[in-house]
């Protein structure tokens, strides 16, 4: 196990990003194998259970209510129809189910769903992820006991560039809930996205800011974005595929023992890009045809893609 530093500087992380591509790579892998087997990548699939009309202002998200994105509104799903999905899920070789719900925070009620949800898909044999906005310390007590294993909740970028993505809470809002997370005993999720018209200083100030947790986060996704339709940043440039890998070679190397996702953007990926990625440490996938609301690869590929690559799911 490499030692785990929960002090890394702005300069230290800007010149991990400085360096030489191969230089940079060569180091993420190394630190890589010293914590994992690098022919392992974590499985995990997402289901959307209650989808759109969200309060937020999220200006990558094509939930939000405010944008016309074509998604349409839905409530919560059946604790049934979720446990279905999981179970398919489970059938296509997925070792964790991730359940997102676009609320700026649960209510009370909608919890009692939730925590079923989990009860029910913990009971199959799969470990349990959930997404549902801002938690409070009660709220996040309540999901430990029903048997949560992750609660994912990103930075999303960095606390300067936040305020141009979101304006409806604040990066502190964001800190509180993982602080919340973090004493109930849950195992944390929290990333963020890289091509939202961010700079450079801003991957820096989010790894900083990730590396620099007082506990590392146990699972990073680094999100490459969806450009959708109808939100503000679906005209953003569009990022050189190399700064998304030194991402998540710096993710890798400052938070060693983490397991660190190539998460949203792999439908739009190439294979090399994905391979080039996976060398960089990322050891961790959605899989299944769909995210939240958007496309990924199908199984298939997915499976041919690990095949060709001599690497198979982590048990
Ligand atoms: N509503 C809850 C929240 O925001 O915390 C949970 C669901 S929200 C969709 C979870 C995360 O998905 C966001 O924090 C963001 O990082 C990611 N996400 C949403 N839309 C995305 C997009 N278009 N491209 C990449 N990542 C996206
Ligand atoms: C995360 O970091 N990425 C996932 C998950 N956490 C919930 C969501 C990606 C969503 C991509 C856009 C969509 O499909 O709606
Ligand atoms: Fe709502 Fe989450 Fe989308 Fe933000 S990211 S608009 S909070 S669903």
């Amino acid at each position: 196990m490499s030692l785990l530093r929960h002090d890394w500087s702005r300069d230290e992380v800007r010149a991990l990003f400085a360096l030489p591509f191969p230089e940079l790579m060569f180091q993420a892998a190394q630190v890589h194998r010293q914590n994992f087997d690098p022919t392992e990548v974590q499985i995990s699939t997402l289901l959307s259970i209650k989808t759109g009309g969200c309060p937020e202002d999220c200006a990558y998200c094509p939930q939000a209510a405010q944008y016309n994105t074509g998604v349409k509104a839905e409530k919560l799903m059946a604790v049934e129809a979720v446990l279905a999905e999981a179970a398919a899920a489970k059938a296509g070789g997925a070792s964790r189910f991730c359940m997102g719900a676009a609320w700026r925070s649960p209510k009370d009620r909608d919890l009692d769903s939730v925590c079923a949800m989990v009860e029910g898909v913990k009971a199959m044999g799969l470990e349990t992820c959930v997404t549902l906005g801002m938690l409070e310390a009660a709220q996040a007590q309540r999901l430990k006991q029903a048997g949560l294993d992750y609660y994912n909740h990103n930075l999303d970028t960095s606390p300067e560039y936040y305020s141009e993505i979101i304006t409806t809470r604040t990066y502190q809002d964001r800190l509180d809930t993982l602080d919340h997370v973090r004493s109930a005993g849950i195992n944390v999720c929290c990333g963020g996205i890289v091509g939202m018209g961010e700079g450079l200083e801003d991957r820096i100030g989010m790894i900083a800011t990730l590396a620099s947790l007082p506990q590392h986060p146990e699972s990073v996704p680094i999100n490459m974005l969806v450009q959708v339709e109808g939100t503000p940043l679906a005209v953003s440039g569009k990022l050189d595929a190399l700064d998304f890998v030194r991402t998540i070679a710096v993710a890798r190397i400052t938070m060693p023992a983490s397991v660190v996702r190539l998460s949203a953007g792999r439908e739009e990926m190439s294979e090399e890009t994905q391979a080039l990625c996976f060398l960089a440490g990322a050891n961790s996938i959605f899989y299944g045809p769909k995210l939240l609301t958007t496309p990924n690869p199908g199984r298939d590929r997915d499976m041919a893609l690990l095949s060709n690559l001599g690497m198979r799911p982590m048990e």
